[in-house]
């Protein structure tokens, strides 16, 4: 074998050695693959593969916006029935490995010690539909729970249904893809910057009972079939993936600002030299 070739080889070792998607990440957006639903279980019209989902965060509010492989809007031939989940760990207050806000067979584990004697697992649910609308949402519609450790219960803190609970934005755009945002004040979950969340997104069925049909941190099939059940779980600890993302520190209005009052001030000198000349 010639040099050329064997480097050749290397590299296509090399390359080949790279899984084609990495879903798991630590910054947005966060990529998931297409196609990674078990044949047996219905795409939903491709509504329930997640292609990715984008996070980011101003001085008050924290945003999640998820994109999927098909048109949820049934006014245009979409298909509506699918649910879209999230799950988070803020570290903030212990949550609970097993289970969620609904009630589904989907589980975060997210342990910051593995030698201390709290663990450290969900502590919020959001859940969300594309169907109907709600009184503060014009198409689906959506709720947010926190997990009291001190109960061992899920407690819903707001819905789009109740105009009282629930004055957050919730966005639904039908499409070839379609995409679902959610945007919350950071104090809901006592968020300040630079604290780090561990979080997933996931697609499920109608049913009470369906599991997490696709992982936004797993690039491989999530469950073979609806009853799963399905645990998000950092790839570092064997898991299938979790993701991560720091609350980012806002650019200073202020200097902002200050930056546009010099280039205008800089532009006005300009603008006196042309008059002069
Ligand atoms: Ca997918
Ligand atoms: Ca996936």
């Amino acid at each position: 074998m010639s040099r050329s070739s064997t480097f050749l080889s290397a590299f296509l070792v090399a390359v080949l050695a790279v899984p084609a998607v990495a879903a798991e990440g630590t910054s947005s957006p966060y990529s998931d693959a297409i196609g990674d639903i078990d044949a047996t279980i219905t795409t939903g019209n491709g509504t329930l593969d997640i292609v990715g989902m984008e996070v980011s965060n101003t001085a008050t509010d924290i945003s999640f916006k998820l994109t999927v492989n098909g048109n949820v809007n049934a006014g245009t031939g979409g298909t509506d029935w699918g649910k879209f989940l999230i799950g988070i760990a803020t570290q903030k207050t212990d949550g609970t490995l097993l289970g969620n806000g609904w009630g589904r067979p989907i589980n975060l584990s997210y342990d910051n010690d593995p030698f201390a004697t709290q663990i450290v697992g969900m502590n919020h649910w959001i859940g969300a539909w594309v169907d109907g609308s709600s009184a503060q949402a014009a198409v689906g519609g959506a709720e947010f729970y926190t997990y009291d450790n001190g109960g061992a219960t899920w407690v819903r803190n707001a819905a789009t249904w109740d105009v009282g609970t629930y004055p957050y934005p919730y966005t639904v755009t039908g499409g070839v893809q379609s995409t679902v945002e959610w945007a919350f004040p950071l104090s809901l979950m006592n968020l300040v910057p630079g604290n780090v969340i561990y979080f997933d997104a996931y697609s499920s069925g109608g049913g009470g009972s369906d599991s997490a049909i696709d992982s936004l941190a797993n690039p491989n099939i999530a469950v073979t079939d609806w009853s799963g059940p399905y645990t998000s779980y950092a790839t570092a600890a064997g898991g299938p993936g979790l993701n991560a993302y720091t609350v980012a520190v806002p650019e200073p209005a202020t200097a902002l600002a200050g930056v546009a009052i010099a280039a205008i001030a800089a532009a006005t000198r300009i603008g006196r030299r042309s008059v002069v000349a």
